[in-house]
């Protein structure tokens, strides 16, 4: 479904929007079984919670980052053409790149899910987000299973609320302008990220949220991060991101899923555009030999 307007609207507003129906019921039914490849079912969790220790260590040990994932139906959606055209809308520009792609699985009793209110810009970007937006990031969440309030919802503050306080109140980072938010404040003004399984949370980096508890056992949530970000104009090397993609680019999953994107696909990973002064002849038969059934003559000067 495509993302509305309006929804895009309220993220300047309130710092975020929570759009229902983004994937449609099929695409979510095949999304989640590839889900199972990587995290375990719910009932095959919670028949034996000591069969899985990792899931215990801490409130990140849920997060799968082994991308492209075990089926195409669940990694396709890290290029889904309604998220990407909502977040081009968005950030006003085609020229933007993907950042960010975590699978995170959480499972009541498993941990402590709990967090304080953070913005997510800290681990985001060397620098801070510019008002104007200028090469702006935007972080999502695709819900992947239905997440009620019961489900450990991420809680966000409206934008609203937080307007008084400075963009740096990192306690390690003592200034003039240093103010600790205690753990509890902004706690009655947070809204809880609920919806069915195929909606999606598109929020700005410096908006305050938090991770939450689950309230009832027997529960799970599933969700899909996908992190974008406005490629400074003028291109070069950027002061932002998470990961870095030629990090996995000598594996033989990340070769098949580069070569079977589209041009516009590949381009969210920082691959060269067509009509970069990167492609020459040399260029387009080496990189051709690395990613075997890439079409390379989008490339051809
Ligand atoms: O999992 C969530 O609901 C929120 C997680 C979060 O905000 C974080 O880890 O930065």
């Amino acid at each position: 479904m495509r993302i509305p307007d309006e929804s895009l609207r309220e993220i300047d507003e309130r710092g975020y929007t929570i759009v229902e129906g983004v994937l449609d019921a099929d695409e979510v039914a095949a999304a989640r079984e590839g889900l199972w490849h990587h995290h375990p079912r719910p009932e095959d969790y919670f028949a034996d919670p000591d069969a899985f220790p990792h899931l215990a260590a801490n409130g990140f040990a849920g997060i799968d980052r082994g991308f492209p994932f075990a089926t195409w139906d669940l990694t396709r959606l890290c290029v889904h053409p309604d998220l990407i055209d909502g977040v081009e809308r968005y950030l006003g520009t085609d020229d933007v790149g993907l950042y960010k792609v975590e699978l995170w699985a959480k499972y009541a009793g498993a941990t402590d899910y709990e967090q304080a209110h953070h913005r997510d810009y800290g681990n985001h970007t060397l620098v801070v987000p510019r008002d104007d937006g200028y090469a702006r990031q935007l972080t999502t969440f695709t819900l992947l299973s239905d997440v009620t309030e019961a489900d450990a919802p991420t809680k966000i503050v409206p934008l609203e609320h937080t307007a008084h306080l400075p963009l740096v109140l990192d306690r390690m980072h003592v200034n003039e302008r240093f103010t600790v938010l205690s753990k509890g404040e902004l706690v009655d003004v947070e809204v809880p990220v609920v919806g069915p399984a195929g909606s999606v949370l598109l929020y700005r980096t410096d908006v305050f949220h938090r991770a939450s508890g689950f309230t009832e056992p027997g529960r799970s949530r599933f969700t899909l991060l996908l992190d974008f970000q406005a490629r400074p104009p003028g291109g070069g090397p950027s002061w932002a991101g998470k990961v870095a993609w030629p990090n996995h680019a000598t594996l033989r999953p990340w070769q098949e899923f580069l070569a079977r994107l589209s041009v516009r696909e590949r381009d969210l990973f920082g691959f060269p555009k067509p009509g970069d002064p990167y492609w020459n002849e040399q260029t387009l038969c080496d990189v051709g030999a690395r990613y075997p059934g890439m079409d390379m003559e989008p490339y051809r000067p």
